[in-house]
């Protein structure tokens, strides 16, 4: 490929296989860290209990699924705010790498053999759901649901998508790399045109431009550097939480026992005063129906742990939450050892409304009917009169507004 033939947009001398081969690298470390906590996040929402599952796919694409834990509690805060964190770090590399090789986006003919059609193939797949996991991923965290389609079902199978690309793409390319990064013997000159236009030497300043390769991945790095610096504090509670401008959530809050991030508030929910009032009752069914008032399920055991609360957009907080345990919920359901227990709320419709916890959550003694946070009454939007809250359960099932549990 000559220089002179390709666009001006397209020329820099700091374009070559060397570059491409850091930044691919680096994807490859980042991109597997963010595959790996995307499907940990698919296992934590126990998509086999009924009622749980946004992709109804079963089979192979879910023979992988293996029960969440209950602890660490931290769990799956550290993998969604790490599949967030470094997600979005990753924006820039992406956007760089892109850059890295676009004169052979473009080559033409678009398909010389079959091989390197396959390859191109490849190339198209990774790129489009890489780009597609990305977009998608950041319009959810900043909690524009804007998406026609579900963004659980497609944000999973183009995952699947992307692994498979990737897969192919390293097998392809681990030679190039590998010759790009440590040569064993001075490369043919003109003697391929697998590598973008021009291949100056290591890292040096070039004549045309004055920037470097380093400066170049310095610039990368200070990037993902900043977004990280700007959206890190929303996983981490503290005077941090303050420096997350980048998190919709992330905004400084008061300092009242109720005062952290809110979900969804209960107007947004539809949640009416009369529905929580002094006729709210719990309704239990197990081997009897049970119907339990607020000051009934005070009368029970209380029981206070430091619990965080961890949401799928990657923003957490941890808080002290009291109330009664689900394991004894159960008993008083005639239920002692359930398999599962389908929590239901006052919220009409919705995809958060209701949700479906394992034998393993019921029976941790932290798993909590909260009823109080930081020693006062739940408010409102943090879901009064009652709310789940289980360690190392994504946010998404710590259903608020409870109104009924079925014991299965
Ligand atoms: N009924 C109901 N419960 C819900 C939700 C909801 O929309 N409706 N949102 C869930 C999600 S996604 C999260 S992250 C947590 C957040 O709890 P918080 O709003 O009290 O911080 O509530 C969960 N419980
Ligand atoms: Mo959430």
């Amino acid at each position: 490929m000559k220089p002179s033939t390709q666009p001006v947009i397209f020329r820099s001398a700091i374009r070559g296989r060397w570059l491409t081969a850091v930044l691919g690298l680096g994807l490859l470390a980042g991109l597997t860290l963010v595959a790996l906590t995307g499907f940990a996040s698919h296992a934590a929402y126990e998509p086999r209990l009924p009622g749980n599952n946004t992709n109804p796919t079963g089979g192979l694409l879910e023979s992988w699924l293996v029960g969440w834990p209950t602890s660490p509690v931290w769990l799956y805060r550290l993998t969604q705010g790490l599949h967030v964190i470094v997600g979005l770090a990753l924006v820039p590399i992406v956007l760089a790498k892109l850059w890295s090789v676009m004169p052979l986006l473009f080559s033409w003919p678009p398909v010389r053999s079959v091989a390197h059609g396959l390859e191109r193939l490849s190339v198209f797949l990774l790129v489009s759901s890489t780009v597609f996991e990305m977009v998608t991923g950041v319009l959810n965290i900043q909690t524009y649901y804007v998406f026609p389609f579900s963004f659980y079902t497609a944000h999973y199978y183009g995952a699947w998508v992307f692994i498979t690309a990737m897969a192919l793409h390293v097998a392809l390319k681990a030679g190039t790399v590998r010759a790009a990064l440590w040569p064993k013997a001075p490369t043919r000159p003109g003697g391929d045109d697998d590598g973008p236009a021009s291949e100056p030497e290591r890292a040096g300043p070039t004549e045309t431009s004055g920037v470097s390769r380093r400066d170049l991945l310095g610039a990368v790095a200070g990037a993902s550097a900043t977004v990280v610096a700007l959206s890190v504090g929303q996983t981490l509670d503290g005077p941090l939480r303050r420096t997350a401008l980048l998190a919709p959530r992330g905004l400084p809050l008061g300092d009242g026992p109720n005062d952290f991030e809110i979900n969804k508030t209960a107007a947004s929910a539809g949640i009416d005063s009369a529905g929580v009032g002094p006729g709210w009752r719990l309704e239990l069914t197990g081997t009897r129906p049970v119907l339990l008032s607020r000051a009934e399920l005070l009368a029970l055991p209380q029981h206070t742990y430091r619990l965080p609360i961890s949401c799928v957009e990657g923003w957490s907080t941890e808080q002290s939450w009291s109330g009664v345990r689900l394991a004894d919920l159960a008993r008083l359901s005639g239920l002692p050892h359930p398999e599962l227990v389908r929590v239901e709320s006052l919220q009409a419709g919705g995809s958060f409304g209701a949700a479906s916890l394992s034998a393993r959550q019921i029976a941790d003694e932290r798993s909590l009917l909260a009823l109080k946070v930081n020693g006062s009454d739940l408010s409102l939007d943090h879901g009064f009169p009652a709310r789940i809250i289980v360690p190392a359960a994504p946010g998404v099932h710590c259903t608020k507004w409870v109104t009924r549990m079925r014991f299965q």
